[in-house]
């Protein structure tokens, strides 16, 4: 919006403006068609296009109107830490399926490696659990990781608090281990093919990672709200993006296992998609899961961190995938290590998102015409992070018919890049309109 500072000097077609001026203070009249009062004049929220999708606070809104039960629990710091009204009958008084009045007689989800069931439950109840994902030396080596990378950033002073207790971003940076639970790796998720499958036929190939963090729940911290991961599409039929969580100390009711409402994606869903209002939920039970097991979420099931009434810490390591499209959690762009780049596996690259698609993250237009495949050079973008990092990224500016010919033949990053693609006559497909060219789809 323009304010009143840039209208104060106008400036008129016979005094040309130099480009270095355009967008400062000085500008052109604004012609009164498109004035911004007289736009605003005519742009009532009634009128807007789309105003009530874009505005609808649903369906977190009727679940909270609905379920008295569900609301939000105001964090406590310092020396308020584990001073927190307790409610009886609040969706965090609760305990495990198994042991729930309610949901006992149910089926829900139990840890197995039987597909046919893992899929089932992912449908059925929003989740499914994969026994002995990772193996108990596997399970170790990460919870040492963690304890130790927990102690180093509250050392440091840089420790991320949560009103459950403490997580760690980016864990990619913070261990060989967690560059292999990213791809799930065999070395560190014994389980890996199982689980990608499972994620596959979720959310379509070509998915890639949001984040991985570290989330340790400890005694006195409140319960998280309850809430979807997904936050975009929340009439889809199928998930936008799954939750890989995996237990690295058993959970139970007893230390923070995650609360979730079994189901609540499909009532949700269905709720945005018949536009009508979430009524009475059933209610929320605690998971529990021996450690080493991969508990998959769907994006739209109703979730959050449970409270933990013991003095060890919980630790569940969150791991999400996404459909390649969207937008991730983790910037990874900018975070990643410069030495876990130089040694990251083409499937490592990928899911971070260092492979472009033709609509999604090319660099200078390099990635155009390429599928989001691991390894694919026509949409491989790290060489530019990499030559950021040294220094040397030379980017295509302004040129021109009179750019001189130092600046036609400066070593442009671009142009390394897309001759290194070409190598070997695999040059990139150029133009958009053929199939297959936007996200992954094979
Ligand atoms: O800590 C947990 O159990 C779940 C955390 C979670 O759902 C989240 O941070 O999005
Ligand atoms: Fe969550």
């Amino acid at each position: 919006m323009m304010g009143e500072q840039g209208m104060k000097e106008k400036i008129t077609r016979e005094q040309p403006m130099r480009d270095d001026n355009i967008g400062e203070d000085n500008m052109r009249e604004i012609p009164n068609d498109f004035n911004p009062a007289q736009n605003a004049s005519q742009a009532a929220p009634e009128a807007q296009m789309y105003h009530a999708e874009l505005s609808s606070q649903e369906p977190m809104q009727s679940v909270l109107a609905n379920n008295p039960e569900i609301y939000f629990v105001t964090p406590k710091r310092g020396s308020d830490w584990g001073n927190w009204e307790y409610k009886p009958g609040s969706y965090y008084d609760t305990t495990s399926g198994a042991k729930h009045p309610y949901w006992q007689k149910h089926d829900l989800p139990r840890a197995t490696k039987d597909i046919g069931r893992l899929r089932q439950d992912m449908l059925r109840w929003g989740y499914c659990k994969i026994k002995d994902a990772l193996s108990a030396e596997q399970v170790a080596q990460i919870r040492q990781r963690v304890m130790d990378q927990a102690e180093g950033e509250r050392l440091a002073g840089i420790a991320q608090k949560t009103p459950s207790g403490q997580n760690i971003n980016c864990c990619v940076n913070k261990g060989r281990c967690f560059e292999l639970l990213i791809e799930q790796h065999p070395d560190m998720v014994q389980g890996g093919p199982l689980v990608e499958q499972i994620v596959t036929e979720a959310l379509g190939s070509g998915w890639i990672c949001t984040s991985l963090i570290a989330a340790i729940s400890l005694k006195g911290g409140v319960p998280q709200a309850l809430h979807q991961d997904q936050n975009n599409a929340l009439d889809s039929r199928s998930p936008m993006s799954i939750n890989i969580l995996t237990a690295i100390s058993d959970v139970d009711e007893s230390n923070g296992g995650t609360l979730l409402i079994p189901g609540s994606h499909q009532v949700l869903t269905e709720a945005m998609r018949n536009q009508k209002p979430v009524g009475k939920l059933p209610p929320a039970i605690n998971l529990d899961a021996k450690a080493g097991t991969m508990v998959i979420t769907d994006g739209r099931l109703l979730h959050g961190t449970g409270i933990n009434r013991t003095d060890e810490p919980r630790i569940v390591m969150l791991n999400g995938m996404q459909k390649s499209f969207l937008r991730q959690q983790e910037n990874w762009m900018l975070s990643v290590r410069p030495e876990v780049l130089e040694r990251a596996s083409p499937k490592l690259l990928h899911r971070m998102g260092f492979q472009a698609t033709t609509g999604t993250q090319t660099n200078e237009g390099h990635g155009f015409g390429a599928k989001g495949l691991a390894g694919e050079a026509a949409g491989a973008t790290v060489a530019f992070r990499i030559a950021a990092d040294k220094g040397t990224y030379h980017r295509v500016g302004e040129l021109g018919p009179t750019s001189s010919a130092a600046e036609l033949s400066a070593p442009y990053t671009l142009r390394d890049v897309v001759r290194t693609a070409r190598k070997g006559g695999q040059s990139a497909p150029v133009g958009i309109g053929g199939l297959g060219l936007g996200p992954s789809k094979t």
